[in-house]
């Protein structure tokens, strides 16, 4: 029976459990990527485990989010990665080198090799053919260490393509059918591998972009054959020796398949609030917008700010729109430079960003009260922008630059034949952007790195208020917010945690402090969106015992449990319906029921009813928790 490329991959690298879907497997990871938000406090808590040196062949860590460093604080955590990255053996890209998953797929991936990164969209450079998969901070220290990455073997969908994208449609609308068809739940548990006669079609740029937004349909990553397209990315970029290929099986066998025609496709555009809310342009066309971004790890590259200028070469931005493009990497923007999109765009008046994630994690350009804001990014998560109540809308760059020109979203079929976005014959090359490690140095720690806290055994039994019952898709925005204010924390788990729920319930951290111990309750995909660990560790901080929901996104149930924070199912979501705020739950034998099983008994004792809840934890995962989470975990083993 012939293989995936997913599965080669996987048995490639596998050191743990079979490679059956559900399956707990351990991989080996090849190359690690940390960024200035998660990574400062994974390279912390790889210091706190004691690891004598990192491991992995290759690791980078990046200065992308923070990049304007707005505070000295933005600065402390930079000087920190930097000098930590010397003496452990990572390349240090300063910041304005660009975003991580770009400069990533650009410099440094090999296909056929695994990547584990501090961040949700790692699974980018599964363009290039590599098994690259988001995580939360502990678990990319621990493969810093050398530690295999632990998750559930998913199931491997081929994804089959067929014809070609038309004039105008773009690679965005590539993945925003596929959220409109399947939702922010669809990828759940599973790997989508791409292929079919549509697939040759596609250029790497617009691979990464399916790749990279796979995120948003949960999915574990997303893997894509390494071939000609591939060879030829690489060659510009002058790394034609790190091309290999990379291929499924002629008879490779999947899990599932889904069919999509490249050709049926039109321009899409997702409604605030959530990026599975997605309806045909013409539905939205005529919508007055304030600002128009595009950038962000989904369309800052070279591809995507060729075609915008294609499109507002020798025209006006409108006078009521606020345009920035932010270009992936530092690479583009030189290659902008040098070919002229740069002088075109700035004659049409857009203004150019440092390369950045900038608007995309809320720093700057956060738009006006209850102004409406057009971006080519892939996040629309409500208050993500910075400001509560935002109205993000979400869209190709080619929608965002047709509509720059007019101030209302427009269709860029109005705009009558598509110029075709060339490829500059080689990128520039140049590596001034990067540190090589040496190996010297002293580690300086600012005044606002914190030392890292360590979880709380999980307790014998529990009797706690319920702090919080939230609905369905609550993301880690909403949790642990992004935005300048915020993210100067991350290296300050205390200081973080004061912002839990800053756009939901500002109350929130007094009365979680006020009660001691609390509980939330959730819905479906509980912490979907990134994988940053403050959405853990700063309810942790606050006293949150367990999370019960109807379900977990990936990345945060891992989380959680790394936290030492029990992460349980409601059985019948149906009992959902029956908790209110400030209800005291009970949960007798709290920590005896999790060692033993899998069911826990919990009491609502305001109407005395009971349910079931459920807690499915593999036993590397029960020891763990029951530890109060990896880093209580490595100490008592190590006592
Ligand atoms: C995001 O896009 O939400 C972030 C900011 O890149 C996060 C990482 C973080 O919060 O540290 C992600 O996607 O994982
Ligand atoms: Fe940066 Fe946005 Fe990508 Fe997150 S989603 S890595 S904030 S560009």
């Amino acid at each position: 029976m012939g293989k995936s490329l997913t599965r080669k991959l996987i048995e490639s690298h596998l050191v743990a459990g079979k490679a059956q879907a559900g399956d707990e497997i351990g991989i080996t990871i090849d190359q690690v990527l940390l960024t200035d938000t998660n990574g400062t406090m994974s390279w912390l808590q790889f210091e706190a485990m004691g690891f004598p040196r990192a491991v992995p062949g290759r690791i980078v860590s990046y200065a992308d989010h923070n990049v304007y460093q707005v505070d000295s604080r933005n600065s402390d955590d930079h000087r920190y990665m930097q000098a930590v990255s010397r003496k452990y053996g990572a390349v240090f890209s300063k910041p304005g080198n660009g975003i991580c998953h770009q400069v990533h797929m650009e410099s440094f991936s090999v296909p056929g090799q695994t990547l584990l990164g501090s961040d949700s969209h790692t699974p980018l450079c599964g363009a290039a053919g590599m098994l690259a998969i988001g995580a939360g901070g502990l678990d990319v220290a621990a493969a810093l260490g050398g530690a295999p990455y632990f998750f559930q073997m998913p199931q491997v969908v081929r994804v089959n393509l067929t014809g070609a994208l038309r004039a105008w449609v773009t690679a965005k609308d590539v993945i925003l059918a596929l959220l409109r068809r399947l939702t922010v739940r669809g990828g759940t548990g599973k790997i989508f591998e791409y292929g079919g006669p549509g697939l040759a079609t596609l250029v790497a740029a617009q691979r990464m972009t399916i790749a990279n937004m796979g995120a948003e349909l949960g999915l574990t990553t997303s893997v894509f054959p390494s071939d000609d397209v591939t060879r030829s990315f690489l060659t510009r970029l002058g790394r034609g020796e790190d091309w290999r290929p990379a291929a499924p099986d002629d008879d490779a066998t999947y899990d599932d398949q889904i069919d999509l025609d490249l050709s049926a496709l039109t321009p899409l555009v997702a409604l605030p609030g959530s990026p599975d809310r997605v309806v045909p342009v013409e539905e939205v066309a005529g919508t007055a917008v304030e600002q128009v971004l595009v950038g962000s790890c989904t369309n800052g590259s070279w591809h995507d700010m060729a075609s915008v200028t294609d499109v507002i070469r020798g025209r006006h931005v409108h006078p009521s729109v606020s345009f920035v493009l932010f270009p992936g990497s530092h690479k583009i923007l030189e290659t902008m430079a040098r070919e002229g999109p740069l002088t075109d765009l700035i004659t049409a008046g857009a203004t150019v960003s440092e390369s950045s994630c900038g608007a995309c994690a809320g720093i700057g350009h956060v738009p006006a009260a209850g102004a409406k804001s057009l971006r080519a990014f892939n996040r629309n998560f409500s208050g993500r922008s910075g400001v509560k109540d935002d109205q993000v809308y979400l869209c190709s760059s080619v929608v965002a630059a047709a509509s720059a020109l007019t101030g209302v979203i427009t269709d860029p079929r109005s705009l009558g034949a598509q110029p075709e976005a060339a490829l500059p014959p080689r990128f520039a090359s140049s590596t001034v952007g990067f540190v090589a490690p040496d190996g010297g140095g002293e580690i300086v720690r600012g005044p606002n790195i914190k030392p890292v806290p360590l979880g709380e055994p999980v307790a014998e039994s529990l009797e706690a208020p319920v702090l919080l019952k939230l609905g369905d898709k609550v993301s880690t925005d909403d949790i642990s917010p992004a935005g300048s204010a915020v993210l100067v924390f991350r290296s300050n788990v205390p200081a973080i945690a004061e912002f839990c729920f800053k756009y939901v319930d500002p109350e929130f951290p007094a009365r979680a402090k006020a009660a001691g111990r609390g509980i939330i309750v959730g819905g479906e995909t509980y912490g979907q969106g990134s994988s940053r660990e403050a959405a853990a560790h700063g309810p942790m901080f606050l006293g949150v015992a367990p999370v019960i929901a109807k379900s977990f996104a990936r990345i945060h149930r891992t989380n959680l449990i790394n936290w030492g924070v029990v992460p349980l199912l409601f059985e019948d979501p149906s009992a959902w319906a029956g908790i209110e705020r400030d209800d005291r739950l009970r949960l007798p034998g709290l920590r005896a029921q999790l060692a033993g099983g899998e069911r826990i008994t919990i009491v609502n004792t305001r109407t005395g009813a009971g349910f079931t809840a459920t807690c499915v934890l593999t036993p590397r995962e029960r020891e763990i928790l029951l530890a109060g989470g990896i880093l209580a975990h490595t100490r008592a083993g190590r006592a």
